[in-house]
């Protein structure tokens, strides 16, 4: 999901990079030339009118995602337009405002207001068009995005993704082929998101800023000056960690692939069951420490689950023999849309159990929950407020596997986040930061233990032994560790981007050189500034801020410490299941409550008792696997040479 502070404070999802306005172009300009207001008239007329203009942006918005065709670009790219025309005249007019002397959260609003851009719009009506087509045609072109090979059927990124995951049963060149094949379709998006960058860098100066990266870090309530040196703190903290797990990951696969296991040191980048080497869950049958101390196949058991309802639905149907090839295919979609429903409620009744309220009967008939077969959609999972009342709905194509159920939990923190806030005025509808936002949802996958995945029947009574709690802390070290180095990484070739450090004519150079360095990551083959592998990741194309997953992965430890201890958990951290816990329940909905009202620092206080975001909690929780690591990997040779440019 995407959590925009744009104009109107709006907590818009994924592909709302692009928001939209509220009235027709030419009545924009009224807004600059309002009579003098003043500051607390003024933002309760942006608040007003976010309310007003919220639906139509977030139906375009819908629409662009759900749909992908040139009408709904067309809409897309229109609505943005205006919206964003408006909010360059409500930023502007904040601006006028002294920064001293106004009530507290008039003060707060105006400031959300002033960094609250991640699209920073051109004030030139064609520029601003231009900007807005550009983000519409980005955007579908990744949705729309397939693999090509002549005399095959396209591949799209479902169907890539299921080759990469698949680590044990394709080999090291059919994953290859599949992780290059995706690596095509950003291909044509080089020149657009160059010309992206200077349109939206022009906003920025407008607006102020340096370029668009200075925006970006502008908005966590401290100088933007020191925001980069905050991520590196805790990164540092955390590095050791990430380099013992690549070192082990690194010689499994050696040992798998021999020599092509490793690019001098660094880990190939097709190898990971992941397109962009950001969760190494799918290795897990490489990588898992001990056989037979229990199973943690919870993909196994969903994907049982759907066969199981696929089997009862045929049945009822007289029997497949009695079914037409047509009939068929309908009776699997239906089998695909009652297991991702049942995978959703699984995630709701979580949150439910915490004593948070049950979701709108609207989420589950508004929601796309599955991939249509009809059209192509934006298949990237997000969470959107379609009003600012509570109006809300996901967009997923849920497969039955682990990745995906934990991925409806991480929306499902957004969407309660979105309902814990809406009770504010529309400019503090949003989260403490967007590192809150993502965490929410995050932080109640970390309570999905091995003893909650067997009360909800996913997996068997787990073994209480030292190496089912090494299993155990592997499964969640392949979806978070792993994760750090690369949320870092993508806003750092963006910022570069953004300010010129990195030229156009080196983007995908300086793509690999910070794959290498923070992830130890690298390409099979040397990768040609004739490929823009940036834009195979969505939030690239999407221009959704991707630092916020960093501090996420960070936070959510956080988090999960302190309603541990709300929980009254004893004993190690990584034990801790506060579901079904009130307490825990009430002290997470009291922080979400606080929505964008406050600086973050005041609200992480108010959960935590401490105002300072910290990686303790992530090497508390990991400690035994890092202390197995470190073991594992003595005697080899660690680390990675970054080969330089
Ligand atoms: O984009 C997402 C969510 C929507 S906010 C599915 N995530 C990042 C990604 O997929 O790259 C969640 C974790 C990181
Ligand atoms: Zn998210």
């Amino acid at each position: 999901m995407k959590s925009q502070r744009a104009l109107l404070a709006l907590a818009i999802s994924a592909s709302l990079l692009a928001l939209s306005a509220c009235k027709p172009a030419d009545q924009t300009d009224s807004a600059a030339d309002a009579p003098k207001e003043s500051a607390d008239e003024f933002v309760a007329r942006v608040n007003k009118t976010a309310k007003e203009v919220t639906p139509e942006i977030t139906s375009a918005a819908w629409l662009g995602a759900t749909y992908i065709n040139a009408d709904s670009q067309r809409v897309e790219a229109a609505a943005n337009e205006r919206y964003l025309a408006l909010n360059n005249a409500f930023i502007e007019q904040a601006k006028t405002y002294p920064t001293e002397g106004l009530n507290a959260d008039t003060a707060r609003a105006l400031h959300l207001m002033k960094v609250g851009a991640s699209l920073p719009a051109p004030r030139d009506p064609a520029k601003l068009k231009e900007l807005t087509e550009i983000t519409s045609r980005l955007g579908a072109t990744y949705g729309a995005g397939k693999w090509c090979v002549d005399g095959q059927e396209c591949r799209d990124i479902g169907q890539v993704s299921e080759i990469l995951a698949d680590t044990q049963g394709k080999s090291y060149d059919e994953m290859k082929a599949a992780w290059e094949g995706w690596h095509t379709i950003s291909v044509p998006m080089r020149k657009d998101y160059q010309r992206f960058v200077e349109l939206t860098n022009e906003g920025a100066k407008e607006m102020g800023f340096a370029n668009t990266g200075e925006v970006w870090r502008a908005g966590y309530d401290m100088p933007a000056a020191d925001f980069q040196a905050e991520a590196d703190r805790l990164w540092g903290q955390v590095q050791p960690l990430y380099e013992q797990l690549q070192c082990y990951t690194r010689e499994k696969l050696v040992e798998k692939y021999g020599e092509q296991g490793s690019v001098n040191g660094m880990i190939p980048a097709h190898l990971t069951g992941n397109l962009w080497q950001q969760d190494w869950g799918n290795l897990w049958p490489l990588l898992q420490p001990y056989d037979n101390v229990g199973s943690l196949d919870v993909t196994g058991a969903l994907k049982k689950q759907r066969e199981a309802i696929l089997a009862e639905l045929v049945s009822k149907a007289g029997g497949m023999g009695k079914l037409t090839a047509s009939e068929q295919v309908e009776i699997e979609r239906q089998a695909d849309l009652e297991m991702a429903t049942r995978m959703t409620k699984l995630a709701e009744s979580f949150y439910t159990g915490l004593g948070m309220p049950a979701l709108p009967e609207s989420f589950y008939t508004d929601s796309m929950l599955v991939q249509p077969r009809d059209r192509d959609v934006v298949c990237h999972a997000s969470a959107w407020p379609m009003n600012t009342e509570g109006e809300v709905r996901m967009k997923m194509c849920i497969k039955p596997n682990e990745e995906e159920l934990t991925t409806i939990y991480h929306e499902l923190g957004h969407i309660y986040y979105y309902l814990a806030y809406k009770q504010h005025p529309p400019m503090f509808q949003n989260g403490a930061h967007d590192g809150f936002h993502e965490a929410i949802g995050d932080t109640i996958v970390l309570s999905m233990t091995p003893e909650y995945l067997a009360s909800i029947g996913l997996v068997d009574k787990p073994a209480v032994s030292e190496e089912a709690v090494i299993n155990s802390q592997m499964r969640m070290a392949l979806a978070k560790v792993s994760f750090l180095p690369f949320g870092l990484m993508i806003d750092r070739w963006r910022w570069g981007v953004f300010d010129g450090s990195i030229a156009p004519d080196k983007y995908n150079q300086a793509w690999w050189d910070l794959k290498a360095k923070y992830q130890g990551v690298a390409p099979a083959d040397a990768r040609g500034e004739e490929f823009f592998d940036a834009g195979a990741k969505y939030h690239v194309p999407g221009n959704t801020p991707y630092t916020r997953y960093f501090l996420s992965h960070i936070l959510q430890f956080q988090f999960y410490k302190s309603l541990c201890d709300a929980a009254g958990h004893e004993g190690p951290l990584y034990t801790c299941n506060f579901a079904n816990n009130p307490e825990a329940g009430k002290r997470y909905w009291a922080m979400m409550e606080r929505g964008a009202s406050q600086p973050w620092q005041q609200t992480l206080k108010e959960l935590t008792g401490g105002e300072q975001m910290d990686g303790s909690a992530v090497l508390e929780y990991f400690a035994p696997l890092q202390a197995w690591l470190v073991k594992q990997n003595e005697g080899k040779t660690c680390g990675w040479q970054a080969a330089k440019s």
